[in-house]
């Protein structure tokens, strides 16, 4: 019975969304979380793992460099250490990876207004990159430090 009427509120809440055809994430029952990526010069401020369910991820810069966020998931055979060792050697190879993933950038002092949404599921292993250079002779973030191992936990 009480739960019945949760739904029906729930229903009713979500039909102006329906009706202004928002995407479907909206029509979603499950609660949004939002993690936030904080880059600086040269590393990630970030958890080391995150819980199951959507999520979405902010990306702020309080470095003095602009520095984007790359965020991709490994594969599934990838074991957290080998993702690690990856990570550290500052390259991930596509075999180790989805074929998908999202960049978000941010210049020094900014908070990207954009989100990356996604919905993580237990035992999945994320990872952040910088491949931004400060000049074109100077090394890629990634080799100064701006990598992170996100592990959802279950
Ligand atoms: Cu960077």
């Amino acid at each position: 019975m009480v739960i019945r009427m949760g739904m029906g509120v729930r229903t009713v809440l979500l039909l102006p969304a329906l009706l202004t055809g928002a995407p479907s994430v909206f029509q979603r029952s499950a609660p949004l979380r939002y993690v936030t990526i904080v880059a600086t010069d040269y590393a990630y401020r970030a958890p080391t793992s995150v819980p199951a369910g959507l999520t979405a991820f902010q990306f702020v810069n309080r470095g003095t460099h602009p520095h984007e966020m790359q965020l991709f998931r490994f594969r599934p055979d990838v074991s957290a250490q080998r993702a690690r060792a990856y990570l550290a050697a500052g390259a991930v190879p596509d075999s180790a990876a989805d074929m998908s993933g999202s960049v978000l950038i941010a210049f020094p002092g900014v908070t990207a207004h954009e989100d990356v949404l996604v919905s993580l599921a237990p035992g999945e292993r994320y990872a952040l990159m910088c491949e931004f250079r400060d000049s074109p002779t100077k090394p890629k973030h990634t080799m100064l430090g701006m990598v992170a191992l996100l592990e959802v936990r279950s």
